[in-house]
């Protein structure tokens, strides 16, 4: 059938195409004709980049379809929308996924081949979206896929970094920043909205204006202004069923350029506004776990905040009388604290804008916000200085004021806390020279807060929220993190993919927790030696890119002992490191030895402020350069450590693990959500009992994982006890004998005293305890080696951690949020 481009117009004049055909003749067709006519290039001289392009295009148009069918079939339903604002969002490619979902690989892949282009080579060629840091970007971004997926009209709500997160370089071991640049060609997946835009004021004063007969109100006039324009990018659910929205804000003066400036011959001054207003969405704080207390990021937070709620407003409006009901029409969820001062903004909003009164104001309010809490780490949590706050957004700072005086007297009146008890929950601290504290406010303007695993939950309860959760003792709940299994299983992972298809049907793509159905098939020899063939090749390939981006050759029959993931101190790549130099040194000392060959690879970038971060990643580089050159150890270990680690380098990572490290000091990671990825591929874990690694040891048994080291409590007991490392270090010769061999020099001949600092915190303090770890971590370790030797028994371990991963899909937290949090979705509305 021939296929036009002449849609026909139904009733109301709206265009309604004929639904596309997804056969690949009509793909090579439309992809061709995106190529001529949209990029200028025909088939002969197209590089592959253009065709990159073209078949971006030709895939758009058909999300386009069902883009607007989901919108109309919000807008008929009248349902409840769920708004998630997020400061990150860690995409990654997005070609791959939306054609997996929408079903149109193959197709794709054949429709080019008819040209001589190969869909895996020109895939490669899209930037990454890297909006986000880590764990907080990348979870928002599989929220996203997942709440497409399982029917929720979920609406993502960020920034439009010009400049998302750092490229990082390694140069003579050390990490090298430089500037991303994703948008440079443009951005095929997203539509600017000019008509989506909203000014956002920062500065000036508030005003008490008094007209007779009524009740006095508060008018602030900004003293600066911006516009945040809306870009918005489709979100595809699994068989292109729903395809939701991702509007992210991007920052624009209102006058693009002074004018009289410019005439009178200032034509520095003439731009000085515009750059300074597009200066809030150019770049993404590129600090994990760690508070910038920058003024920019706080503008950054509120600008993106209320245009997000401007833009929920007018909607509302739209569809609604007025705003009374906001509370069943529409579900906002705070993506850690990053968007709190939504709660005093809303608040603004309601009052000063559409005229509501203080207490209905707060209850819709609160009826409105859910908080989710990402960390514990103190140096993490946001506050902000009176001062600045009070600066920037005076009217905002008055509110906030207010409902502290609310939440005081609630609780001094009705529950008799004393002036100590009182400090705990306010939300100014006194004590540091008075802050906003971004946590309490968005917990007190929420209905529901989360935490991310069940541990974290309940050390929330215990510690950061003690005190507000004595007050409001139901407000606190767990939502343990998922990944998305499209992006992380079939994606990332046909071969695997493909094998679970043959021996249980393609029912688990559609539930991802009937994957279980392959459990039994761990006794199944042949089953085995298939499951550990699609590893094999996985790790052939991460074997070779390791060996083209860094000339070092890996054995692919070694152990891939894997530890990706932000680097940080209480991630303790550091404690990986020892390990991997108290190995060497036995191999060395004992070559009689019956060693399991292993390498141990690393990729993770570091906060350029941090300097302990940066100085592991040195050691890693300066560790694996030593031991990789070393003809002693005979290819027994090498040591690895890959450079600018993204959403892409971790879809083939993943797939080629055999070992997943998971080793943070037990209180300390949330949840983790890599722990998932790894396991879904059949990596054993070797963790601590922290985060989603607790959840993790319930689901897959403890044959099936290797769990070691202090629990939270007993890190904390130390703690309390000032717990050193030095008399764990005189005890240990291993340990000691690693240690020495850093401080030597031995790695780095060039600089001998670099790592100094790093080894005397272990003796002064060892606050993350590392070497009060050390001996736990080598055991298991050794107790790997041996197991990966009986390799029937590791593969029906591997097939036990795929199959019984499902329920650490984000389909189910999307469910459960939607149940529990949010009363949206379809589970609701039937
Ligand atoms: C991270 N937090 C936690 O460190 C991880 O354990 C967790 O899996 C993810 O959030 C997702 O919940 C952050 O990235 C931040 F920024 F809050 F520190």
């Amino acid at each position: 059938p021939v296929q036009t481009h002449e849609a026909p117009l139904n009733g109301n004049g709206v265009l309604k195409p004929e639904p596309r055909l997804n056969d690949p003749d009509t793909l090579a067709r439309q992809i061709v004709e995106k190529l001529t006519y949209s990029i200028g290039k025909n088939p002969a001289s197209a590089r592959k980049y253009d065709w990159l392009r073209a078949t971006t295009l030709a895939v758009r148009d058909r999300i386009m379809d069902h883009w607007f069918e989901s919108a109309d079939r919000f807008a008929e339903e009248g349902g409840k929308r769920v708004c998630y604002l997020s400061m990150e969002f860690l995409i990654g490619r997005m070609l791959r996924d939306a054609i997996n979902n929408l079903g149109l690989t193959e197709p794709v892949r054949e429709a080019l081949s008819r040209y001589g282009v190969e869909l895996d080579m020109i895939e490669l060629l899209e930037p990454d979206a890297a909006l986000g840091n880590g764990g907080l970007g990348r979870l928002a971004a599989c929220f996203m896929e997942s709440m497409a997926s399982t029917g929720v009209p979920g609406y993502g709500y960020g920034i439009r970094y010009v400049h998302g997160f750092f490229r990082q370089e390694i140069a003579d071991g050390a990490q090298v920043e430089l500037p991303e640049t994703w948008l440079v060609h443009g951005n095929p997946w997203e539509f600017e909205r000019r008509n989506a835009s909203y000014e956002i004021g920062f500065g000036g004063k508030v005003s008490t204006i008094q007209e007779p007969g009524r009740p006095s109100r508060q008018v602030w006039r900004p003293a600066e202004r911006v516009l945040a324009v809306a870009y918005d990018t489709p979100m595809v659910g699994w068989r292109g069923r729903q395809v939701n929205t991702l509007r992210l804000w991007s920052a624009q003066a209102l006058d693009p350029i002074l004018l009289d400036a410019f005439n009178s011959g200032d034509h520095i001054g003439a731009l000085v506004e515009s750059n300074k207003a597009e200066a809030i969405t150019r770049v993404l704080y590129p600090a994990d776990s760690h508070q910038a207390g920058q003024e920019l990021r706080l503008r950054q937070e509120y600008f993106f905040s209320s245009a997000s709620l401007q833009d929920i407003i007018r909607r509302h409006l739209e569809e609604n009388d007025n705003l009374s009901n906001l509370a069943d029409k529409v579900a906002i969820q705070l993506n850690d604290t990053h968007p709190a001062v939504s709660v005093a903004e809303l608040m603004r909003l309601l009052i000063d804008v559409h005229g509501f009164e203080w207490d209905e104001a707060w209850k819709i309010t609160r009826a409105t916000f859910s908080y989710t809490n990402h960390t514990l780490l103190p140096e993490a949590l946001e506050h902000w200085p009176i001062h600045l706050f009070e600066r920037l957004l005076p009217r905002q700072m008055q509110i906030i004021y207010a409902i502290n005086t609310g939440i005081i007297r609630e609780a001094a009146q009705e529950h008799g806390y004393d002036d100590g008890q009182v400090a705990a929950i306010s939300l100014i601290d006194e004590g540091n020279g008075r802050r906003v504290r971004m946590g309490q406010l968005a917990f007190v303007g929420s209905h529901a807060v989360n935490g991310v695993s069940a541990l974290h939950t309940d050390l929330m309860k215990q510690t950061v929220f003690r005190d507000l959760h004595a007050l409001y003792p139901d407000r606190i709940q767990n939502k343990t993190n998922g990944v998305t299994p499209r992006r992380w299983l079939m994606e990332a992972n046909p071969g695997l993919t493909g094998l679970i298809t043959e021996a249980i049907g393609p029912g688990f793509l559609d539930d991802i927790e009937k994957i279980i159905e392959i459990d039994h098939l761990a006794d199944d020899a042949g089953f085995r030696e298939r499951f550990a063939a699609v590893k094999r090749q996985n790790k052939e390939r991460l074997a070779n890119i390791i060996g083209e981006r860094m000339a070092t050759s890996v054995d692919p029959g070694a152990i891939f002992d894997i530890q990706v993931k932000r680097i940080h101190e209480y991630k303790r790549q550091f404690l990986n490191i020892i390990e991997a130099i108290a190995l060497y040194d036995q191999i060395r000392s004992h070559p009689e030895r019956d060693w399991t060959p292993r390498v141990k690879i690393f990729a993770g970038k570091a906060a350029p402020s941090y300097v302990q971060a940066k100085e592991i990643i040195h050691l890693a580089n300066d560790v694996g350069r030593v031991i990789n050159a070393d003809p002693a150890v005979r290819d027994l270990l090498k040591v690895v450590f890959i450079p600018n680690y993204n959403v892409s380098l971790a879809e083939i990572i993943m797939p080629a693990a055999d070992l997943s490290e998971q080793i943070s000091t037990a209180g300390l990671e949330a949840s983790g959500t890599g722990n998932m990825k790894f396991a879904l591929n059949g990596a054993l874990t070797i963790g601590t009992l922290d985060g989603a690694n607790v959840e993790m040891l319930e689901h897959v048994g403890e044959d099936n994982i290797f769990i070691f080291g202090l629990t939270a409590s007993e890190v904390a007991q130390r703690r309390r006890e000032a717990h050193s490392g030095r008399s764990i270090i005189d005890n240990e010769p291993m340990l000691r004998e690693a240690l020495d061999a850093i401080s030597s020099g031995l790695f780095c001949p060039d600089s001998p005293s670099r790592f100094h600092s790093l080894v005397s915190n272990l003796y002064n303090n060892d606050w993350w305890m590392i070497c009060a770890d050390f001996r736990a971590y080598w055991d298991t370790q050794r107790a790997l080696d041996g197991l990966y030797t009986q390799q029937d028994e590791w593969q029906a371990k591997a097939v036990h951690n795929t199959a019984r991963m499902g329920w650490f899909s984000s389909d189910r937290s999307i469910r459960e949020y939607a149940r529990d949090i949010w009363k949206a979705g379809p589970d609701r509305e039937g």
